[in-house]
């Protein structure tokens, strides 16, 4: 494992160590940092890329469910289903908001979306094939997703910190709805038993990806654990979701697809069998099912509101002038 590099050394910056040790000393005291407060430069660069990384995940995101509004089985469904993908679409609106109060501009943010520069979530490669992967998306991927940010409502950075408090909120809405899709039809006919047991088998060793990869080869993870960005490690996150969720899928009567999968009585948790890491880096890299569509849908959407970005700006313009002619009329 290693750190950074550059922290302290960024030519930008006067970075001496004295002024490493007094940000560090506001960490260790649980001091939030705000955005005009003083940070090192690779503070502020491991933020603007993770939450950066978020906002764009939640965008992304949208798509694998927003393919099954139009064929949610029931009105009800589709209710909940609807306000679910609008929420991961505020949810990427507070993170960019967040990253932009760091110095990144949304345009510069989108850039590297659209251009493969920046990443988003792994998961979000994989394609929806029955209605049976949104009850698993919100059961797995919305879980896995808490598992990770509610540590993160005590992130050292007060804008992010404060962001995932509602977001969290939210995400545990969706987590109950996907899992309630799954026990109906863990408790329907066979066909349907069977569509859920699928959906596991496809979304569970991509859910434990989401993590990122083992902490020994985490580049970012111990100096964002020093800095109490992050609070817990890629592998002790990993841990605790398949802690609470392996009970979970027993309650389902479903399998989950791991014949590794163990109860280690000395450790008081489960052992899992191996991660297939050739399979994240190739999805993390752009080759994964969905990576191309993915990319191609935001282009498109980024496209097509350009005209709404041009008519906001223009107004604002207008609006501006209006009240600087008004003030000088005044004067
Ligand atoms: N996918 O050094 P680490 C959601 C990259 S939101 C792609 O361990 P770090 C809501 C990583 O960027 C889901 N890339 O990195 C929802 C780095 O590459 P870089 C997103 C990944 O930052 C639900 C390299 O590997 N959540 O699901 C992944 O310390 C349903 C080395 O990794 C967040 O973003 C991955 N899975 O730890 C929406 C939460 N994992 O940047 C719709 C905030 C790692 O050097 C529907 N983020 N990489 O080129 C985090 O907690 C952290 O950034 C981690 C990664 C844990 C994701």
């Amino acid at each position: 494992m290693y750190s950074q590099g550059l922290i302290g050394a960024d030519g930008a910056t006067q970075e001496d160590e004295a002024f490493l040790d007094r940000f560090q000393a506001r960490i260790d005291a649980e001091e939030k940092i705000e955005p005009n407060d003083e940070m090192p430069a690779g503070y502020r660069r491991t933020l603007i890329r993770m939450i950066g990384q978020h906002a764009h995940s939640e965008i992304v995101g949208m798509l694998p469910e927003g393919n099954w509004i139009t064929r949610a089985p029931t009105l009800k469904r589709k209710a909940a289903l609807l306000a679910k993908v609008q929420d991961e679409g505020g949810h990427g609106l507070y993170l960019y908001c967040a990253a932009e109060t760091l110095g990144a501009s949304r345009d510069q943010m989108t850039e590297e979306l659209l251009t493969g520069k920046a990443k988003y979530s792994s998961i979000f490669n994989y394609p929806t094939l029955t209605w049976a992967d949104i009850g698993a998306i919100g059961w797995l991927v919305d879980g896995a997703a808490i598992m990770n940010q509610i540590p993160l409502c005590r992130s050292s950075f007060g804008p992010y910190a404060r962001a995932m408090i509602r977001v969290c909120k939210e995400e545990s809405f969706h987590q109950r709805q996907g899992y309630e899709i799954m026990l109906a039809l863990a408790n329907g006919s066979d066909a349907q038993k069977a569509m859920a047991q699928d959906a596991l088998n496809r979304w569970w060793w991509p859910s434990l990806m989401m993590f990122g990869p083992h902490d020994a080869d985490s580049t970012h993870g111990d100096q964002s654990m020093k800095w109490k960005i992050k609070r817990f490690t890629n592998d002790e996150l990993r841990q605790k979701f398949v802690d609470a969720t392996v009970p979970q899928a027993e309650f389902l009567g479903l399998t989950v697809p791991d014949p590794d999968l163990k109860w280690n009585e000395e450790r008081g948790s489960y052992d899992i069998g191996p991660i297939d890491w050739d399979e994240f880096w190739r999805v993390v890299g752009g080759g994964g099912i969905m990576n191309t569509e993915r990319i191609a849908a935001r282009t498109k959407a980024w496209e097509d509101g350009a005209w709404v970005r041009e008519a906001a700006l223009a107004h604002a313009r207008k609006r501006a002038e209006r009240q600087q002619a008004s003030r000088q009329a005044a004067e």
